[in-house]
């Protein structure tokens, strides 16, 4: 304590607050209600009754401050409504089915003020059916959170959902609430649906139907990320690939070709796979079969149709030897081919047959087998499908056949995945 001038300084224990400036004995205590500034003036004079009074001054202070101490922590609140946080969800949604993608979903927890917290709860909401989780803890809330889509009873239900977190402070006159952006639980993929059109197509540039249209239809509440269509050849080689991110457009149309230029074999089913992918990782296919019509090439006055989806038995002219999917498809094919070849009849019909040579690496042994092999086996079946044919209402006397083996291939024997393309019945339309 120290004196002088016209007023007294004093330094009174009081909580944490410090001694304040000089000139002025200020006590100054920051919690309520004690939160007045009292200042007490004297004139230097050290009168008995003045100095008595402020004696007992000082002791009333002291004893208002201590009790001021213990009473003020049970009586203050903290303004809860002047914090600000947040939950912050990481994704737009989850699909909890262990295949590796968006499995769980994670939510960035925070608050302006760790200070003083109590407790704290994240409560996981469907927005129909209500809370499916809760999660919860003390002072301690963590930065991250990651739900897995589990409920108490297993997976919790697809459906649109928020996260609404809630922070209860020591001295907290209420609780803070915060609530996160929407996000969806979805393990449904997407609904697909392929349609053709026409069916069959035939693109060999006569005007008619030489182009199809592929129509993509999808559905899912949570987007489409991608699709893909892919169309395989008739032995389920990728023949061409159309793919895109979003939405596919209503439809598409092809020209039959592939990447390289290639077109599609007359009379045979390509295989479509429509691959589409929601946001949320979930896949879904559908399949169809892009049926060929028998495709007639002009070629000056001469018309050309080749087919090798024509289906023998291994070394045999026989069609009786195949199995039954195998006849039904013969009998397509060579109605279809008889409907066409009478849209020619001024046409006389050259039946060339051609096979796979499978000695093709050894010349000599090549050579043999072109001749002993595969040159009565082709003529056999070129007079197999003239036998077809005349049964279907074609005059015999337009056709002749000629058996050419392996003489004309169309790709290398060597290539062991195309040269099936080369096992093929051709027919040669002339004008009479
Ligand atoms: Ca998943
Ligand atoms: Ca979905």
């Amino acid at each position: 304590m120290q004196s002088g001038g016209r007023s007294i300084v004093t330094t009174v224990p009081l909580g944490d607050s410090p001694p304040t400036a000089r000139g002025t004995v200020r006590r100054t205590v920051p919690r309520k209600p004690f939160s007045s500034t009292q200042v007490l003036e004297g004139d230097g004079m050290n009168t008995t009754p003045r100095h008595t009074l402020l004696q007992l001054s000082l002791f009333l202070i002291l004893v208002v401050a201590i009790l001021s101490c213990k009473t003020a922590p049970q009586t203050a609140t903290l303004d809860t409504s002047k914090i600000t946080t947040l939950i912050q969800v990481q994704s737009t949604g989850l699909s909890p089915n262990n295949d590796g993608f968006d499995d769980s979903i994670e939510f960035q927890l925070y608050t302006e003020r760790r200070q003083d917290l109590k407790s704290w709860m994240v409560a996981i909401a469907h927005t129909v059916i209500g809370t499916q989780k809760v999660f919860s803890g003390k002072a301690d809330l963590p930065e991250f959170l990651s739900w897995d889509g589990m409920a108490r009873t297993g997976r919790a239900p697809e459906g649109l959902y928020t996260a609404t977190m809630r922070l209860d402070y020591v001295n907290g006159s209420r609780s803070v609430t915060a609530k996160s952006a929407p996000f969806r639980l979805d393990v449904t993929p997407p609904a697909v649906r392929v349609s053709l059109s026409p069916v069959p197509f035939s693109p060999d540039g006569d005007g008619v139907d030489d182009e199809i249209t592929i129509s993509l239809q999808t559905e899912d509440p949570s987007g489409i990320e991608s699709w893909i269509i892919d169309i395989l050849d008739p032995m389920e080689h990728l023949f061409a690939r159309f793919s895109g991110m979003g939405s596919p457009a209503q439809s598409l149309v092809w020209n039959g070709r592939s990447a390289e230029g290639e077109l599609v074999q007359s009379a045979d089913d390509y295989p479509l796979i429509a691959s589409v992918r929601d946001t949320l990782g979930n896949n879904a296919e559908a399949k169809k079969e892009v049926p060929v019509d028998v495709l007639v090439f002009r070629d000056g006055d001469r018309l050309k149709i080749v087919i090798a989806s024509i289906t023998f038995p291994p070394y045999s002219a026989d069609f009786t030897k195949i199995s039954a999917d195998q006849s039904e498809e013969n009998e397509w094919i060579l109605k279809r081919l008889a409907e066409i070849l009478k849209k020619f009849a001024r046409y006389k019909i050259t039946i060339e047959g051609h096979a796979v040579m499978v000695y093709w690496y050894d010349p000599a042994r090549g050579e043999e087998e072109h001749r002993d092999v595969l040159l009565p086996l082709s003529k056999a079946r070129a007079e197999a499908v003239k036998r077809a044919l005349t049964g279907l209402g074609i005059e015999q006397i337009r056709m002749s056949t000629v058996g050419l083996g392996g003489s004309q291939p169309i790709v290398p024997f060597s290539d062991l995945e195309n040269r099936w393309k080369n096992r093929r019945v051709e027919f040669i339309l002339e004008k009479q």
